[in-house]
């Protein structure tokens, strides 16, 4: 048994499936319906080293609300059970990610605490059919799901496309430090045994 997990969810407004190894090599097959959000994803799998499936079916004719925020909460689940018993785990991860004009920063702790601290000026309201006002959404959604106390925040940016990009590819590379195994760590990296 890998460090995967396949969640479903099912409601009036998505019906969702994603599967993740958290120890795989960045291979994707997304649809969520949505482009920006396939395009998100796919360099969240590719920089996370992660592989990744996702399908969603949304009610798009309404907005892009319902997709993204339960991609969020399904995709948060999924990492939760991917990673398991924590044991051996580095906990923390962070990632200062450049890219273009954008200077990104994601700090993540898999704490069994959800928190989510997100500071970023997002100055287009779509991005293609996506609304903007959902990546917030996303990340926090992730985070409650995950138990994971996530910070995102803006250090320097303009375009709206880099920003968000900047966040996932960000976001990416500190989840896959913090999941990463080390051989140093015999049990929980807690002094209070639990996380
Ligand atoms: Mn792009």
């Amino acid at each position: 048994m890998g460090r995967t997990a396949t969640v479903e969810r099912k409601t009036k407004e998505t019906e969702i499936r994603i599967t993740i190894d958290l120890d795989g090599t960045g291979e994707s097959n997304i649809d969520t319906g949505i482009g920006f959000l396939d395009h998100m994803l796919i360099l969240f799998a590719k920089h996370g080293l992660f592989d990744l499936e996702v399908k969603i079916k949304g009610d798009l004719e309404v907005d892009t609300h319902h997709s993204i925020e339960d991609a969020g909460i399904v995709l948060g689940q999924a990492i939760l059970q991917a990673v398991g018993d924590k044991k051996g785990i580095r906990r923390y991860g962070s990632c200062i990610l450049p890219m273009d004009e954008v200077l990104m920063l994601a700090a993540l702790d898999l704490s069994g605490r959800p928190y989510l601290v997100y500071d970023a000026e997002l100055k287009a309201e779509r991005v293609g059919a996506l609304e903007t006002e959902m990546i917030k959404e996303f990340f926090y959604a992730v985070s409650y799901s995950a138990a994971m106390n996530l910070h995102i925040k803006e250090i320097h940016g303009e375009n709206t496309h880099h920003v968000i990009e900047g966040m996932f590819k960000a976001f990416a590379k500190a989840l896959d430090m913090a999941v990463t195994v080390d051989e140093r760590i015999p049990g929980l990296l807690s002094t209070k045994g639990s996380l």
